[in-house]
């Protein structure tokens, strides 16, 4: 009998992408008790108690895909892949958000997922085939009725959104060819565990997912994994890449490597994840520290890119307005507005003024080597970063 063990507490989080207006500060946010656990017999790692996909992707959804050149770079590069190595002629993907992977392909070829209207818009805006759904069998029926099969699925950081993963991989199976492939992309379980990056757990982040339990699930369903690539994105991915059973393509000796890494560090073994949770905790308590001894010294404190793990770190850590004066972000929609639960202003970013700020923190860490690069001359100017990752530092 499988059983769900609970390993993690990360007290009570607001909705991770839930930017306020000036309006709404005085309301009560709604909070919702941020647990996470492990089955015992598929291995999967996730939160306790998911959200309706409703209150969380709707029509307000903030999150741009194309908001980093790291991310507009990686789904270029894996595109110029696909091309080279499938060859599609029909490619779906699933949770399309504004369109910064389809774009690398011809309108013809591309359909897109996205059940945020007001993203999903901004890609139909460019000529491409969207719906607004949320990825299930009935969307899947229907994209089969107007398009028939396809040869390519590919989606990014959205299946470990989805709680109902036996209905992810049945649609998928409605709409894939035989020999069609589908490729996941998710942040990875062991590099969370090893970086100690809490924050990958927020509402919306339903699963991490390990390879392990990933081909526990897939199993199910007739689906198997030939080959997977880590990346760097978002602070350690797994790129799967996966087949029908009955497909003969030759299972890739990466497969075999990551899983038996995933074994060694010790994914099956609830002690692991034990031990995780006493990090985040020290993690926590050092992080504090460090904003308490800069905050003695009245140095200004800015935060970098306002994202939904930042909300999990501000929330479990209480760092608020006292902290962190404000954040800088080069999202349009969650400009002028406050960070959920700790109301910290979020403003448009126009440059680090190092006169006016003597520490960042890194807000959007998984994007550090392009922030540095970019922030070459605060860096230079004495200005320091404070991350949460591995370990609490300042920088
Ligand atoms: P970023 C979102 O998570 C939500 P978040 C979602 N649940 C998910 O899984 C991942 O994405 C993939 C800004 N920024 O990508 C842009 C700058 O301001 O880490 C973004 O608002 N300047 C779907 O929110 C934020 O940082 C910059 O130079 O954790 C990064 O958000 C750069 C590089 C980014 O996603």
């Amino acid at each position: 009998m499988s059983e769900y063990i609970n390993f993690l507490d990360l007290g009570n989080q607001p909705l991770a992408n839930n930017y306020l207006k000036k309006n709404q500060l005085l309301k009560k946010e709604k909070k919702y008790r941020l647990k996470v656990g492990i089955n015992n017999v598929n291995k999967l790692v996730s939160i306790e108690k998911p959200l309706s996909s409703r209150i969380m992707f709707n029509q307000n959804y903030p999150y741009r895909s194309s908001m980093s050149k790291t991310m507009i770079k990686s789904f270029k590069d894996l595109s110029n892949f696909i091309k080279k190595k499938f060859k599609p002629k029909k490619i779906l993907e699933i949770g399309s958000n504004d369109g910064s992977f389809l774009k690398n392909f011809s309108k013809k070829k591309s359909i897109g997922i996205e059940p945020c209207s007001n993203v999903e818009k901004i890609t139909k805006s460019k000529g491409y085939n969207t719906h607004s759904e949320y990825w299930n069998k009935i969307t899947a029926k229907e994209i089969l009725k107007k398009n028939g099969k396809v040869d390519l699925i590919y989606s990014a950081n959205t299946i470990s959104h989805i709680q109902n993963l036996n209905e992810v991989f049945q649609s998928i199976n409605i709409v894939l060819k035989d020999n069609g492939i589908l490729i996941l992309e998710d942040p990875s379980l062991l590099e969370c565990l090893k970086r100690n990056t809490y924050d990958q757990f927020y509402n919306e982040h339903i699963y991490v997912f390990s390879l392990i339990a990933i081909e526990n699930v897939l199993h199910e369903h007739n689906l198997e994994v030939f080959h997977i690539q880590n990346l760097k994105i978002h602070g350690g991915s797994n790129r799967y890449f996966i087949k029908k059973k009955n497909n003969k393509i030759k299972i890739n000796s990466s497969v075999k490597i990551n899983r038996d890494k995933e074994i060694k560090y010790g994914l099956n073994n609830l002690k692991t994840y034990r031990s995780f949770a006493k990090r985040v905790q020290k993690s926590k308590k050092t992080l504090k520290k460090i904003f308490i001894k800069i905050k003695n010294k009245d140095k200004v404190i800015v935060g970098y890119g306002v994202t939904a793990k930042s909300t999990t770190i501000l929330n479990y850590c209480k760092i608020g307005k006292k902290y962190i004066s404000y954040f800088i972000d080069t999202t349009l929609d969650k400009q002028n507005k406050y960070t959920p639960g700790t109301k910290i202003p979020i403003y448009k970013y126009a440059g680090l003024d190092r006169k006016k700020v003597d520490y960042i923190f890194l807000g959007a860490w998984n994007f550090k080597d392009e922030i540095f690069k970019k922030e070459k001359k605060f860096i230079i100017n004495g200005g320091k970063i404070i991350t949460h990752t591995p370990v609490p530092r300042i920088i």
